[in-house]
């Protein structure tokens, strides 16, 4: 790591960003071994009804449409968990005093700044630990925090979640917070769920805590307009998935031939998202030695995206001894948002 010249610039080595930055790149013992690259396209696609793991959206182009989503005026997640925030972050501080955050899948860090903002205010010690598979973004974000909150110290981590809970170095600071917010939760089927809590409580201490947002059921209308907005940028989102295999596994996906397809399934409570072959074609991902037939209408699933019931999920959290010691939600009750402390059976 390169430490600032004294002199060399206006700012107090002390306080200079270089000092308060690390970044950690996890290495992911399957990824280092290549057949283990791809190997859940393959898998996926040889289901039936064909699946592709959502973590393909995001390539530099993907990250961008998200970010283009979350504006839009039909999606409501990103604006009513903010505001949620907005409303509740000095209580969540008070509650857990200073404390450590650490966030699953940061992306931009923007709502994290209404945390921060909290706990400053309140005169708390600010240490944050970002984890995301992206180390770009992870740098680029931290840079700017860095910049805004001169106090703050930033251990980012690039890797996958399950990687990072399970090396999560000792806190340094009296208590720590797991944020999962975002309601990134929906895109695990409920096994995963419950596999992945697992992994959250065997990384959280007794009394340490868990932020959790969550997108909850609402009218079918409403959830399938957030989906299907009318500018298109979901379609957008949801085909890039296969420009971005194109690129990885020098395929030859050709986009104008699927066509974007989301629909809230009522009996499993979540929004799918499918792409529709336009018609019989054989697709091949050169760099998986793998060749795809698709009948024509036939789907490939890339997202669940479930929506929850406010009070089972507290049974659930409660069942992993993550006790809810509070949850607030927006005035429609469209998002919820959930503290929990963790109090091991
Ligand atoms: C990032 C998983 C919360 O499920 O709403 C947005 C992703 N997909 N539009 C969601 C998404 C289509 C989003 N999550």
């Amino acid at each position: 790591m390169t430490r600032s010249q004294p002199g060399n610039s206006g700012i107090s080595s002390q306080h200079s960003i270089e000092n308060r930055l690390q970044i950690q790149r996890l290495l992911e013992p399957t990824l280092i071994i290549s057949s283990g690259v791809g190997s859940d396209v393959v898998q996926g696609l040889a289901q039936t009804p064909k699946t592709i793991p959502p973590r393909y959206f995001y390539d530099d182009r993907g990250s961008e449409l998200f970010e283009q989503i979350c504006e839009l005026p039909e999606y409501y997640l990103t604006r009513t968990e903010t505001k949620i925030l907005q409303n509740c972050a000095c209580e969540i501080a008070a509650i857990t005093g200073a404390c450590e955050i650490v966030e699953l899948g940061s992306g931009s860090s923007t709502k994290t700044r209404l945390l921060l903002d909290a706990y400053q205010q309140q005169g708390l010690p600010l240490r944050y630990l970002p984890i995301d598979v992206s180390a770009g973004m992870l740098e680029s974000s931290a840079i700017q925090l860095l910049g805004d909150y001169p106090s703050l110290q930033v251990y980012a981590l690039a890797g996958t979640y399950e990687l990072a809970l399970s090396q999560l170095e000792p806190r340094q600071l009296p208590t720590r917070m797991i944020c999962f917010i975002g309601s990134t939760l929906g895109n695990l089927h409920p096994q995963e769920c419950n596999v992945f809590l697992s992994q959250i409580t065997a990384a959280l201490q007794a009394g340490e805590y868990f932020l959790l947002g969550i997108d909850l059921q609402k009218p079918k209308h409403i959830l399938e307009a957030a989906y299907n907005d009318a500018q298109g940028v979901t379609a957008a989102f949801n085909l890039n998935m296969l420009e971005h295999l194109n690129w990885r596994f020098a395929g030859n996906f050709d986009p104008t031939q699927f066509t974007h397809w989301a629909f809230y399934n009522e009996t499993a409570h979540q929004i799918e998202m499918h792409l529709k072959s336009e018609r019989s074609q054989t697709v091949e991902l050169s760099a998986l030695k793998l060749k795809v037939n698709f009948e024509s209408d036939e789907t490939i699933r890339t997202e669940i995206s479930r929506k929850f019931n406010l009070n089972s999920i507290q049974q659930d959290l409660k069942a992993k001894g993550l006790i809810p010691r509070k949850v607030w939600t927006d005035e429609n009750q469209w998002f919820g948002l959930l503290l929990c402390q963790f109090h091991p059976a």
